[in-house]
């Protein structure tokens, strides 16, 4: 659950300049770092450590992927003794250690994650230390992986410095805020919301874990209407409800209406705890070859992202969410995926508000199933898929789980893999569809089972270079053979151009404005005219910066229809206009 403040809860945020040093030797931990280490210089927290200084060591600190060190020294907040006390870290990329006062609190593998320690014993009136080590680089055991053998990706391997096996540079770091989180004693641990619609009205189907003796619900709707309340009975710290929303006004991209839920926790006949959430009455349904939202087929028109901005490397900055917001609105999206991670909370929380149609996806990207290790891979995999739902599960705007991103799948393993997976997700969550995204098509097997069937394609640019007639000749013969063989929603969840800003040619040539404008129209064209295509998510909203590579000029993606610093290339004009005809 997000720390939040109230007359029972308060968090601080310990964003600001840290204390920062690489670890080239990874001696830190011998040498007793933990306990505090000299020689720093200063690092702003949250950002990523990689562009924010021009040099350190000989690799330069750009492809310095750790280990290193930071340090911050806080005293305990007005306010905050005698509460039960926390470290909540937004994101830490890709392994961190963290220490307080010298005390081992705990490891957390994985980026893009939230994760928690209890700190309620170590921390001190007065000064207090936190010290955390990161170690960011690239291995095969790790997800995503880096520095593959040759042979591991099955021909798919890309060679790029530093190596990753997926196509964004691996910025490492803090990368999102780290708040200190004080609660009451007896408090709310969790809350489930499961919106329903019944006729004219809405259903909130509502768990609780919370230690207190019970509890009651107070739901906010709209403007004049009172606010309704409703007794939640709590046996073994567990609880269940359901709120009946009158004539409910329904969240949908056109109206994303939110009703506010408000827990309460008492303790004696007394309020001890309280905690608030917005939740949107809506549904999501597959059936047969459509994509349904609250009853009503509904076509996703949007974007894929990355979390990219000069010098803040994946670090957390709400003005480029808001601009990004603001960029999809003007061209017209109504939905994205958080390709290849998933993305900060606070974004989550403004495409509640915005009404953005969001598939919540994993930071498993680059999977591969040939060499050993895959237990290790399918454990981590587990993780990141639990950790995702858990996290994200009562958000009205996510509306499908994806739980990678083009896995290497010919391989028979694959399957497996993902059949586990799946009932994974399908266990902690039966109200979303679970998708993988693919890049093998009709050979990912486990299209069976997933209940949406995610392509992604570049005919026309990988393959048919420069050739757009075959490669949309090809890509139409393409779904429908997927349709056929699987018999479910297809969303073309990538297809795009690298266009060079202020590169143009007439007619239209790889690399420029005008062969990614040409290239987008046609393929939005084909997708609409499919009945069985219920998506279009275009790579990329933005340029972003990848690893060095023959195949990546200035080590930039440029498939961006919007530049790396926010501004409309002529596709995104195209786009604009297009989707605005379908709105009409
Ligand atoms: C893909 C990947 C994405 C790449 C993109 C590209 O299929 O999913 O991460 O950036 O292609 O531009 O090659």
């Amino acid at each position: 659950m997000f720390p939040q403040q109230n007359a029972f809860r308060q968090y601080f945020d310990l964003s600001g300049f840290w204390d920062f040093r690489f670890d080239p030797e990874d001696q830190g931990q011998a040498a007793g770092w933990a306990d505090g280490f000299e020689g720093s210089q200063p690092i702003a927290v949250p950002a990523s450590w990689n562009d924010q200084f021009l040099e350190d060591g000989a690799g330069g600190a750009r492809d310095n992927l750790g280990p290193a060190w930071y340090q911050l020294n806080f005293g305990l907040p007005w306010g905050f003794a005698g509460r039960q006390l926390s470290l909540r870290f937004g994101s830490v990329n890709y392994l961190a250690d963290v220490w307080l006062n010298g005390v081992f609190l705990g490891r957390h593998e994985g980026g893009h994650m939230a994760f928690v320690f209890d700190a309620t014993e170590h921390l001190h009136a007065d000064a207090n230390r936190l010290v955390v080590r990161v170690d960011g680089r690239l291995a095969p055991d790790r997800v995503p992986p880096g520095n593959l053998p040759r042979e591991a990706n099955e021909g798919f391997a890309m060679h790029s410095y530093p190596d990753t096996a997926f196509d964004f540079f691996p910025y490492c770091g803090i990368q999102r805020p780290v708040l200190l989180v004080a609660t009451p004693r007896q408090a709310i641990h969790d809350i489930t919301v499961t919106p329903a619609i019944d006729g004219e009205d809405g259903l909130l189907r509502v768990k609780l874990k919370a230690s207190g003796d019970n509890a009651r619900l107070v739901l906010e709707g709209f403007g004049s209407q009172r606010p309704a309340r409703q007794a939640l009975k709590l046996e073994w710290e567990q609880g269940e409800a359901e709120v009946r929303v009158p004539k409910a006004s329904l969240w949908s991209p056109a109206h994303p209406n939110l009703y506010r839920l408000t827990f309460e926790l008492l303790s004696g006949g007394q309020v001890c705890d309280a905690y608030s959430l917005q939740v949107g009455i809506r549904t999501v349904a597959v059936e047969g070859s459509l994509l349904l939202l609250n009853g009503e087929p509904i076509f996703l028109r949007g974007f894929c992202r990355h979390e990219d901005f000069p010098v803040s490397g994946r670090g957390y900055l709400p003005p480029v969410i808001v601009r990004d917001y603001d960029l999809l609105k003007w061209v017209g999206a109504n939905s994205f995926r958080t390709s290849h991670y998933p993305y900060s909370e606070q974004m989550l929380d403004l495409a509640d508000r915005l009404g953005f149609l969001v598939i919540d996806e994993t930071q498993a990207v680059g999977l591969f199933f040939k060499e050993g290790g895959l237990e290790r891979r399918l454990e981590l995999c587990q993780q990141f898929t639990s950790e995702l739902i858990q996290r994200d599960k009562n958000h009205p705007c996510v509306i499908a789980w994806s739980l990678a991103n083009e896995p290497n799948s010919i391989h028979p393993a694959a399957k497996g893999f993902f059949r586990q997976l799946y009932d994974l997700a399908r266990s902690l969550d039966t109200s979303r569809p679970v998708t993988v995204v693919s890049m093998v098509g009709e050979a990912e097997e486990s299209f069976e089972f997933l209940d949406l069937v995610c392509l992604n394609r570049y005919n026309g640019w990988y393959t048919q270079s420069g050739d757009l007639d075959s490669g949309v000749q090809a890509l139409s013969a393409e779904l429908d053979a997927l349709y056929a063989r699987y018999k479910k929603p297809v969303i073309l969840s990538e297809f795009g151009a690298d266009a060079l800003p202020g590169h143009h040619a007439q007619p239209p040539e790889m690399f420029s404005e005008e062969y990614q404008a040409e290239f987008i129209t046609r393929y939005i064209q084909l997708l609409e005219s499919k009945p069985y295509v219920v998506g279009e998510h275009v790579w990329n909203l933005c340029d972003f910066k990848t690893s060095q590579a023959v195949f990546r000029m200035n080590s930039f993606n440029y498939k961006g229809v919007f530049t790396r610093d926010r501004r409309p290339k002529l596709a995104a004009h195209r786009i604009k206009q297009l989707w605005e005809e379908k709105k009409r």
